[in-house]
């Protein structure tokens, strides 16, 4: 398998303590993947990618997670394109499996699921929250699912072309996970381990609670 085919797409805002370790994880396990970085920062995060090889695309000033997230996706030239916060939260070298659910099983969304049960690095309220969201969903969905804001997925590059979503306001990840499911697309869950975080979270509580519920509500009925 060609790791040529393959975008590991990252956006950062200010992540110049992590990226370093996080882009070299990701090229010591897939040295072949094009590494792309959505970049709004003001500290030094784009430079240090860009001096590892990553390919850099400024977004500034910054316009929050949804359109960076909307670039890194649409900008891959992979046909798999995998996910990740570029924070060392998440287990790069889970992205061939990943990878391979995509490219050799047939497999079009699959979503690193980090609650199977309550990862340490998980405050207990969002823990909480994220298990009702996840209760909420799994009941107009008809499907049991326990990750809803995963950032570390695997989404088949032309699946994401073809997606309509909404790009502005929080929690677009609920969105790139539940509009393929209604659409028919096959998505697979595969649990992951979640790790604590280098630096701190841009992730704002009540507001990503508000978007998630008015997102599920409107994949399901709108
Ligand atoms: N380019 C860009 N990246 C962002 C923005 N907001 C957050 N990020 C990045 O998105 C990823 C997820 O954000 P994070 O703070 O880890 O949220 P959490 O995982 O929910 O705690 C990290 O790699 C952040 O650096 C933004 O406005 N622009
Ligand atoms: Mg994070």
């Amino acid at each position: 398998m060609a790791e040529g085919d393959l975008t590991v797409a990252m956006i950062t805002l200010n992540e110049e303590r992590a990226v370093e370790k996080v882009v070299r994880s990701v090229q010591e396990v897939v040295p072949d993947a094009e590494v792309l970085v959505v970049d709004s920062s003001t500290d030094a995060t784009a430079e240090i990618a860009e001096s590892l090889g990553a390919r850099v695309i400024k977004q500034f000033p910054p316009v929050g997670y949804g359109p960076a997230m909307d670039v890194a996706l649409r900008s891959g030239s992979g046909a798999v394109v995998v996910t990740l916060d570029c924070d060392d939260t998440y287990p790069a070298e889970r992205i061939p499996e990943l990878r391979d659910l995509v490219l050799q099983q047939g497999w079009d969304v699959v979503d690193g699921c980090r609650l199977p049960r309550k990862p340490e690095a998980m405050p207990l309220v969002n823990y909480i929250a994220n298990w009702s969201v996840a209760i909420l969903a799994s009941v107009l969905f008809a499907r049991r699912l326990r990750d809803l804001h995963s950032g570390m997925r695997a989404y088949r590059k032309t699946v994401i072309d073809g997606l309509r979503y909404d790009p502005k306001g929080a929690a677009l990840p609920v969105e790139l996970l539940l509009r393929p499911l209604k659409e028919g697309f096959r998505v697979h869950t595969v649990p992951i381990e979640y790790r604590f975080r280098i630096g701190e979270s841009t992730m704002r509580p009540l507001e990503s609670i508000v978007w998630t519920i008015r997102r599920i509500l409107r994949v399901r009925f709108a």
